[in-house]
């Protein structure tokens, strides 16, 4: 995957000068788990600042007719009633564990906004819940959970020690396929004209513990150990429980993954492709 230099104006702008982009789906970021999110508050504001500002503004500048870009269910406040919906972005500060990327990514729709205000451009944003996959970054210390607790399966696997999972277990989080993700991210370039986002979430009774997901992981990698809680880690944001009506309203027939099938399948990447991944 090449590494583009999105943080800097000047190349940003050169780049998009070159390709001249009719249609953008913006991914870029700095992203990472809770864990990383904790430590880098600072970096997660500036670096998705730049990259945002640059990405957007260039392709306004090539005159793109369309970008896409990707916010998170983190983003959302912390203190709220519940489903939570694309109308309530901006209605209170988000967990205190992410506030650098949850404000740099409110901002994305704030532009969007404003490009459609001054200019009338269609660039909008989705919200998807946490993602994972084959591909995912599966590091440890600053992945999301999904991946995480793969790769220390695999590890304890191999050692045959005990796998630790962070936190108490009890916090819920809404899990999608990178592959649903990808295919609802071509729906929404090709089909949907809104500028506000829309979530791309499985339904609300699709939530799962972190418990239950580690469950998922020790099955699919066929793990017999003992499994421990370390109470002392965050557990992060308790949950950020999304609705998914308004995808409904648009989609009522789309699949998702059954999320045991997604597990396996992204388990078995993981084994079959251990070197290589980014771990
Ligand atoms: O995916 P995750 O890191 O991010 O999940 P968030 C964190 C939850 O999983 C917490 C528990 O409740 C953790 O205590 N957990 C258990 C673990 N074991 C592990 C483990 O081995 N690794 C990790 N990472 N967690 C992120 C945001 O929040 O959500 C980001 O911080 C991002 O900004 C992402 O947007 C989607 O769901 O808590």
């Amino acid at each position: 995957m090449a590494r583009l230099p999105l943080r800097d104006a000047a190349q940003t702008r050169a780049l998009f000068e070159k390709v001249r982009p009719t249609r953008v789906i913006h991914l870029a970021a700095m992203v990472g788990g809770l864990f990383r999110n904790i430590k880098y508050n600072l970096d997660f504001w500036r670096k998705n600042i730049h990259i945002n500002d640059n990405v957007l503004h260039s392709a306004f500048e090539v005159g793109a007719r369309k970008v896409v870009s990707c916010l998170s269910t983190c983003i959302f406040p912390d203190k709220t009633s519940y489903p939570i919906d694309e109308t309530m972005i901006h209605n209170g500060p988000p967990h205190s564990s992410n506030f650098g990327y949850s404000y740099a990514k409110r901002m994305i729709d704030v532009q969007n906004r404003a490009y459609f205000q001054q200019h009338g451009c269609t660039f909008t944003a989705v919200i998807p819940t946490n993602v994972f996959g084959p591909h995912d970054n599966f590091s440890i210390e600053d992945g999301h959970v999904l991946p995480g607790l793969i790769h220390k399966v695999h590890l304890a696997k191999s050692r045959g020690s005990a796998l630790t999972v962070w936190g108490t277990g009890r916090p819920r989080r809404q899990f999608i396929y990178s592959l649903d993700l990808a295919r609802l991210f071509i729906w929404v370039l090709r089909e949907y004209d809104e500028v506000e986002p829309i979530i791309l979430s499985v339904g609300e009774e699709d939530e799962l513990s972190i418990q239950e997901v580690a469950e998922a992981v020790v099955e699919a990698m066929d793990f017999h150990g003992e499994v421990t809680f370390d109470t002392t880690k965050s557990d992060g944001q308790f949950k950020k429980t999304a609705s998914n009506g308004k995808l409904r309203a648009y989609l009522p027939d789309f699949r998702f993954t059954p999320f045991k099938q997604a597990v396996q399948e992204t388990c078995a990447w993981f084994t079959d492709n251990y070197e290589q991944a980014r771990k």
